[in-house]
């Protein structure tokens, strides 16, 4: 897994944070919280949800049966992580992203609060590094370009709420949805800049 770009945010009163954009498998990264695109049944599937899964094993599915029934859209819960402790991560966050319907459906909102709610939930169990996948741009239908907007719009403004989060980590499994994100990533640095001018994107493509 290679980073190759990192957005530095300052944040007034707190440590600055770090936006970074990776390409690769989010099952093998270090960080102390992955989110997982999870659906509103919390029922296993296909794509980065299967994944995560089959790498932490059982007892994830045998934590979420117990604890929750299902997650509204828009939300997400938390487990322990199974084998991931194996290599560190402490907890698995399940968030459930919208079905692209053609963005008349709230999409947007939803997908926002999606990755708001999983940074949350990763702030108050005090992980200081959380990995995101591209959440709802797989099976779910969201286009790239848009999703990648949402999700870093999202995150930057999530840490803001999230101190103790100082790591966002974006693991993005295909060239595509890395190149989607990298772009909207250079957009967000020179919004960001403006306002802040300790923002800095370091080391991009
Ligand atoms: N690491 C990082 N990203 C991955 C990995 C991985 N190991 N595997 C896939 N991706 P998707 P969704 C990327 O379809 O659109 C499931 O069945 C993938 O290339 O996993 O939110 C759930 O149970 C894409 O960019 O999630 C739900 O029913 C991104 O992860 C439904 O799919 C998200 O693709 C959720 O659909």
């Amino acid at each position: 897994m290679s980073d190759v770009a990192i957005l530095r945010v300052d944040r007034p009163g707190h440590a600055p944070a770090t936006i970074e954009l990776a390409k690769g498998d989010i099952t093998t990264i270090e960080v102390d919280a992955i989110v997982n695109a999870a659906n509103s049944a919390l029922a296993g599937g296909g794509g980065v949800d299967g994944a995560i899964h089959r790498a932490a094993g059982p007892e994830l599915m045998v934590e979420l049966g117990a604890r929750y029934r299902g997650c509204p859209t828009g939300s997400a819960v938390i487990t322990a992580s199974g084998r991931l402790a194996g290599h560190g991560v402490r907890h698995v966050i399940h968030a459930g992203g919208p079905v692209w319907r053609g963005g008349g459906s709230d999409e947007e909102r939803l997908l926002r609060s999606a990755y708001l709610t999983s940074l949350r939930l990763a702030g108050e169990a005090g992980a200081r590094s959380v990995a995101f996948p591209a959440i709802s741009c797989g099976i779910y239908g969201y286009p790239l370009d848009q999703g990648a907007r949402v999700a870093l719009d999202a995150v930057r403004d999530g840490l803001e709420t999230a101190p103790s989060v100082e790591r966002a980590v974006f693991v993005l499994f295909s060239g595509d949805t890395f190149a989607a994100f990298a772009d909207a990533l250079a957009i967000l640095a020179k919004r960001t800049s403006q306002e802040r001018p300790g923002t800095r994107l370091e080391d991009s493509r």
